[in-house]
Order: structure tokens, then sequence, then C-alpha cells
């Protein structure tokens, strides 16, 4: 039975027309949504490359168990037993250095992304966030560490380097148009570093599943010239509140000021 040759090139030639045929859907469709930050491009190309590598893998599964339906299909009224297979070791040592080689490709390439994005400009702008069940709120840098609830503003086309601080459980910090994404941990001090390159308004969504209010946890998030930002800072009237500066003590870089009255309590 498996003296019988493997039309390798026929099936070769099936995978690539079956995968150019789905990669042509896939791509097409717009997946993420505005791309809306430095970071966005670079995070839909990475996953672009991951949606072709994995269509390829699909089709090459497929069309092999296709084949493998097909041919080896037992004669009707074929009782007997299959064959004793002892295993493939070229076979084995291919799809073992297949997929290693494509998670390599893709981690050195996220890799690389990531230092893009975070590379810093010189110019960045730091922002608290701090999250609790089930809210948002920000402390921005500055003399007076002002302080709003429910509502970031941040300057368009300026890294902003967002320092998290939970006050209760995880929680993720996510604005879709942005693509950045990361978790809010309690006890730590956890880093996003974004460009927004787009004036609007979105919405920042909690992105791990918290409690109760989980779904309600949004913040309203303003994108706008740097002079606007720098006036809407200027009239805010609240004062980051002391339990929430604790929280924030190991930032002794970006809030000289307010953190070292904390440490003076
Ligand atoms: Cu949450």
């Amino acid at each position: 039975m498996f003296s019988k040759r493997i039309p390798i090139a026929k099936m070769a030639a099936v995978v690539v027309v079956l995968s150019a045929i789905t990669c042509a859907i896939m791509l097409s469709i717009n997946w993420n949504g505005a791309e809306d930050s430095t970071a966005a491009p670079k995070i839909d190309d990475l996953m672009n490359i991951a949606i072709v590598l994995s269509t390829v893998i699909f089709w090459v599964v497929m069309v092999a168990l296709a084949y493998a339906l097909w041919a080896f299909k037992a004669k009707p009224g074929d009782e007997s037993d299959g064959e004793p297979i002892h295993g493939n070791t070229r076979l084995e040592i291919v799809w073992t250095l297949v997929p290693t080689v494509i998670v390599l490709f893709l981690g050195v390439w996220s890799w690389k992304v990531l230092d893009e994005i975070e590379e810093p400009t010189g110019h960045q702008l730091t922002v608290d966030v701090f999250s609790q069940q089930y809210a948002w709120s920000f402390g921005y840098p500055g003399k007076e560490y002002a302080y709003s609830q429910g509502v970031l503003h941040v300057p368009v086309n300026r890294q902003i380097v967002f320092k998290m601080h939970s006050q209760d459980v995880i929680h993720s910090f996510w604005v879709p148009q942005w693509r950045i994404k990361k978790d809010n941990v309690p006890g730590i001090t956890t880093t996003a570093i974004v460009t927004p390159d787009k004036v609007g308004t979105y919405q920042l969504i909690c992105t791990e599943l918290c409690g109760f209010g989980h779904s309600s946890m949004r913040a309203k998030v303003v994108v706008e010239p740097e002079a606007k930002w720098a006036k809407w800072v200027e009239a805010l009237k609240e004062k980051v509140p002391t339990p929430l500066m604790v929280s924030v003590k190991q930032d002794t870089e970006t809030n000289p000021e307010p953190l070292e009255r904390v440490e003076a309590e």
C-alpha cells in the first residue's frame, strides 16, 4: 500500500492555489479597524504575516489529510488491521523544524516591531494610569500633578509613556485604534508606550475580566493638538489623591514633587 508514490508536486500546487485564494480573502478584511498610532500599521503587518503563515500551514495539513483519506481508503469488505507503522524520522524532523523556524521568525520580528514602537523619541510625555473596579483615572506630570477621572487627554504625535497602577485586581489598558494593550497588575508598575498620530475621540476599554462591572469599565480618550491638550491639563482642578500617589511611589523619576510629599508622610 505504501509503495504508492505520493504526488508531492501536485499537492504542493493545490496548497499554493488554495493558500493564495484564502490569503486574498483574509488580507482584504480590515480586522482591527482604524490605524491611529504609529504602532498600528506595524502590528497589523505582523498580524498579516501570521495570517499568511497560518493559512499555508492550514492548507498543507488539509491537503495531506484529504489525500490520505482518498488514497489510503480501505477497500469494501476489508476488515484487516492497518499496517503497523513505527514512524518516519525524516517527516518528524521536518514537522518539528518547520514550526520551530516559523515561531522563531515571528518572535524575532515581534521583538523588532516592539523595539521600534518603544524607541525613545526624546520628547516623551509620562501619564499615570490608575485602574480600579470599575473605573479609570489619570495623573498628568508637572508641578501640579493634575488628575482626571473617566477621561484621558493626550497630545497628538507625541510618544506617551503610560505608567499603570492597579488598585485592586488585574485590569488591562486597551485603545483598539492604537493596538497597544497592557495589563495593569496590582503591586507593580507596568508601562505601555504609544504615539497616537491621529486627532480624535476613542474609547479606553478594560480588556481583562476584572469583576462584575468589567464590561462597563471604559474611559473616553481625546487625542488633540499639543497646545489644546496643555490648556486642558492646565484647567484641571483636581490633584491626584494621596492613596493613588502611594501606588506610584516607585516612579520618582517622572513625578518628583508629589512623590517626595508622599515619602515625607
Ligand atoms: Cu477592569
